[in-house]
């Protein structure tokens, strides 16, 4: 008789999030994370998507909170899914691409604003996915991939294709 399979269900809760890259070319805008997950990375703007928002929705609050400005038109770049090995986190990251914004960006308690050349991107204080995906997202091409971490956050493994 075959004996009985024993499985393991490991929940993982998968949170989705929202990043966005103001891309005036050749400049891009991001933000010195003064706080929190990501604390003394440069990134894009986002954060968690709220019961009863849209993942667009969520992706201008953010912008609006984290650097007080308004983007009326955002387009979706890319989804990402980022985990670790030795954790049962999974981030679903909806990226967005705005050109245009009104206001002017503020520092915020979250983000401290600055604007890059596309070919001066500081990517030794970026995370360590951002050079996968940051060449693709300036030559406007979509994507969609997943990400996996060591304790460090160095990149074991990753899958990124165009879409
Ligand atoms: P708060 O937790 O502060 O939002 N984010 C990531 N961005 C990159 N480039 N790589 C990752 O690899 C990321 N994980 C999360 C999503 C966190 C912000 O950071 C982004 C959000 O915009 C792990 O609310």
């Amino acid at each position: 008789m075959r004996s009985q399979e024993s499985s393991v269900v490991i929940k993982m809760a998968k949170q989705i999030m929202t990043l966005c890259v103001i891309h005036q070319h050749p400049r891009v805008l991001l933000g010195m994370k003064k706080r929190g997950f990501g604390e003394g990375r440069y990134n894009g703007f986002g954060g968690k998507v709220h019961k009863g928002e849209t993942i667009e929705e969520a992706a201008k609050r953010e912008m609006l909170e984290e650097v007080g400005i308004t983007c009326s038109k955002i387009d979706q770049i890319g989804v990402i899914e980022f985990s670790w090995k030795n954790k049962s986190e999974v981030l679903e990251v909806h990226i967005f691409k705005a050109e245009e914004f009104e206001g002017e960006p503020t520092e915020s308690e979250e983000m401290k604003p600055e604007w890059f050349h596309v070919d001066e991107i500081p990517y030794n204080t970026m995370w360590s996915d951002d050079p996968y995906w940051v060449p693709l997202f300036l030559e406007n091409k979509k994507f969609k991939g997943n990400f996996v971490f060591d304790d460090d956050d160095n990149v074991l493994e990753y899958n990124l294709e165009e879409i």
